[in-house]
């Protein structure tokens, strides 16, 4: 049988289960990645599982969300992180080394490997040809404990690229095509497959950057094959003995296909506040922007920062606009120190940041009230640049750059053609640390930030529980766990973060939850899409809710509502959705044995009288950590 690229990595790598869509497998786990912001929760997992050393080929700890150093939280959390790579065998990049995504895809990627990271964004690897997936921290230690990851077997949704990029137009345009056909929640369940004669006009930095933001798909993984690109690419790394060639096998059949001819794409921005509500940059032109940043880890790299440095030469940005540069390694910046095209935007009047996740975390760079901001960042959700009703719009760094210049919203393809970027310089300063043969005396440093993990009892045996809360369709988890400056220092601290649950949408709802609990909450379709923090489970949990309800619920999502105990119930009929109000009562009797016993369909009665019928579409395994409280639980019950 003919197989997808992405359907042979898996089959290599199978461990468990049936290959075919919809059935639950289990992978071997070549590679992890962590980064601070899910890395110290993870870390505190992992050192609970007991082991001496993580059982993978390279795990590698990266610091770059929490860069801020305003008091101990975060700089304790970095030192904790430095000594428990040290114990315990991982690689290291220390603040100020880069964001997690482009560094591993420079040092560490590898054609055919699998790679587990506890960010959503960790598929960028797929530029590469690796399978790589986002998930929850707790799963990630669980692969760096050499366990084997759980997931659904995807189907595969093939884009057949032809033709060429033309003038004016980057590869973030052809993930914001997706975006717009396809919305946020039209990747949900499926591989993304690139494929066809237009793949071999696109660099590996250009393939990362439509795998990364096949994220905001709700995609489990995209990849592209691994041809001679990739070869020049792991060649210019220093990796050439890494290539190996990969496709999918001739005559393969996708579940879905989608086309792009390349050649017909014009530029296109993403308008607030959802990364689906893509429209043609040259309809935006009265869009007036007092905010344009260039970085993140879709679009801060070394080509990225050029393309913007080419297009500003002699020029200066238009004044009323800060250009913000955020280089996405340190890598990349200094190469631009090398070969001059720093001073252009320096020049040019950009503000030059350090490297790593910045505003694209709501740390630091928030725009002013009213004010709109452009950014060649994957995500804009409600609230997430740290200021309420803010207008954030995103594209790629051609577009950047026109508006930059422009003071609004630009069609790049009204710029004089610039030249071929010139080659990244053989420049490697990456302060990446190797673990020591052996840890084993090494001793972890642990500030006051870090709060023991919190215990989380078994599911009880019948459940009366009140809705705490009602949302709508494509709740984010920024919506329901914050980040930004404020909450993000609190990744480590389960109890200080807790107090954040859903603070932009309610801030009375941590306390009610409390006061209710157990309680539920209730959502629409796509809940708990965007980033892969746990903190988003796990805090819920720890304020009292026991069950999610909703229309339907994002991977990565679902996955740590499951190891944090939570049941994620699908409606049987969407229309309930209407019936369930806040403070509604519903009463499961017998849930610990129904869940247990593999009931799909239980029934809630209604404090009006009236009954419910719910779904848990969950394998055995998940119905085991279910009733056991969670994973945690789960894996000790079994010790
Ligand atoms: C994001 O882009 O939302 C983040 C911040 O990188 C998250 C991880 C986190 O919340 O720490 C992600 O993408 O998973
Ligand atoms: Fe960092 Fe933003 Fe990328 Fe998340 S999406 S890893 S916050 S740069």
């Amino acid at each position: 049988m003919a197989l997808s690229l992405g359907e042979k990595i898996i089959r290599e790598h199978l461990v468990e289960g049936e290959p075919r869509p919809g059935s639950e497998i289990a992978i071997r786990i070549d590679q992890t990645l962590t980064q601070d912001a899910t890395g110290t929760l993870a870390a505190l997992e992992f050192e609970a599982l007991g082991l001496k050393r993580v059982r993978t080929q390279v795990s590698v700890s990266y610091v770059d969300h929490n860069l801020l150093q305003t008091d101990y939280k975060n700089p304790d959390d970095h030192r904790f992180l430095r000594s428990f790579a040290r114990r315990f065998g991982l690689w290291f990049s220390p603040p100020g080394n880069g964001i997690c995504h482009q560094l591993h895809l420079l040092n560490f990627g590898r054609p055919g490997d699998t790679l587990l990271g506890s960010d959503s964004h960790t598929p960028h690897g797929g530029g590469l040809g690796m399978l790589a997936i986002g998930a929850g921290g707790l799963d990630v230690a669980a692969a760096m404990a050499g366990q084997p990851f759980f997931l659904i077997h995807p189907r595969i949704l093939g884009v057949r690229l032809t033709g060429r990029l033309g003038p004016g137009v980057d590869a973030k345009n052809v993930i914001l095509e997706l975006l717009r056909r396809l919305t946020v929640k039209g990747g949900l369940g499926y591989l993304v497959e690139y494929f066809g004669p237009g793949v071999k006009g696109l660099e590996v930095w250009q393939r990362a950057a439509i795998c990364n933001m096949g994220a905001e798909l709700g995609a489990t993984s995209s990849l592209f094959p691994s041809d001679e690109r990739t070869r020049e690419f792991l060649e210019a790394q220093g990796r050439g003995g890494d290539f190996r060639p990969l496709a999918a096998d001739p005559g393969c059949e996708y579940h879905r296909v989608e086309e792009i001819d390349l050649s017909r794409l014009e530029p296109l921005v993403a308008c607030p506040s959802s990364p689906d509500r893509v429209v043609p940059a040259a309809e935006l032109e009265e869009v007036e922007l007092e905010q344009v940043i260039v970085g993140s880890c879709g679009g801060g790299t070394y080509q990225d920062l050029m393309t913007l440095a080419l297009v500003l030469k002699g020029r200066r940005v238009a004044p009323g606009v800060t250009l913000s540069v955020n280089p996405g390694s340190r890598r990349a910046l200094a190469q631009l120190a090398h070969n001059g095209a720093l001073e252009y935007l320096l020049a040019a009047g950009a503000r030059l940041h350090q490297c790593g996740c910045l505003g694209c975390i709501g740390m630091s760079q928030a725009p002013a009230t009213g004010t709109a901001s452009l950014r060649t960042f994957p995500r804009n959700f409600p609230g997430r640049s740290g200021t309420k009703d803010d207008r954030v719009y995103l594209c790629g760094p051609l577009v950047a750059a026109a508006s930059a210049l422009a003071g609004h919203i630009a069609d790049p393809r009204e710029l004089p053609p610039l030249p071929p970027l010139p080659p990244a310089p053989e420049l490697r300063p990456d302060a990446l640390v190797p673990p020591p043969e052996d840890g084993s005396q090494v001793e972890i440093l642990r500030g006051p930030n870090i709060a023991p993990f919190p215990e989380l009892g078994p599911l009880p045996a019948e459940l009366d529980c009140r809705v705490a809360l009602k949302v709508g369709d494509n709740i984010t988890t920024d919506h329901i766990m914050p980040a930004g400056s404020q909450v993000l220092p609190l990744r480590s601290n389960v109890p200080a973060i807790s107090r954040h649950v859903f603070a932009a949408l309610d801030p009375d709802f941590a306390r009610r939850a409390q006061e209710q609990a157990p309680c539920c909450v209730v959502g629409g379709e796509n809940y708990g899409q965007g980033s892969s923090r746990e903190h988003a489970a796990l805090a819920p949990r720890y304020l009292g809710v026991q069950v999610k309800i909703a229309k339907s619920f994002a991977r990565i999502h679902r996955a740590n509502l499951i190891n944090f105990g939570i049941l994620p119930l699908v409606f049987a009929d969407p229309e309930d959705y209407r019936r369930l109000e806040p403070g509604a009562r519903l009463y499961f009797p017998g849930l610990a044995a129904a869940v247990r016993a593999g009931d799909e369909r239980l029934t809630a009665r209604l404090g009006d009288g009236g009954e419910l019928t719910l779904l848990l579409q969950a394998s055995p395994r998940e119905r085991a950590i279910l009733a056991a409280g969670g994973l945690l639980n789960y894996i000790k019950d079994r010790l």
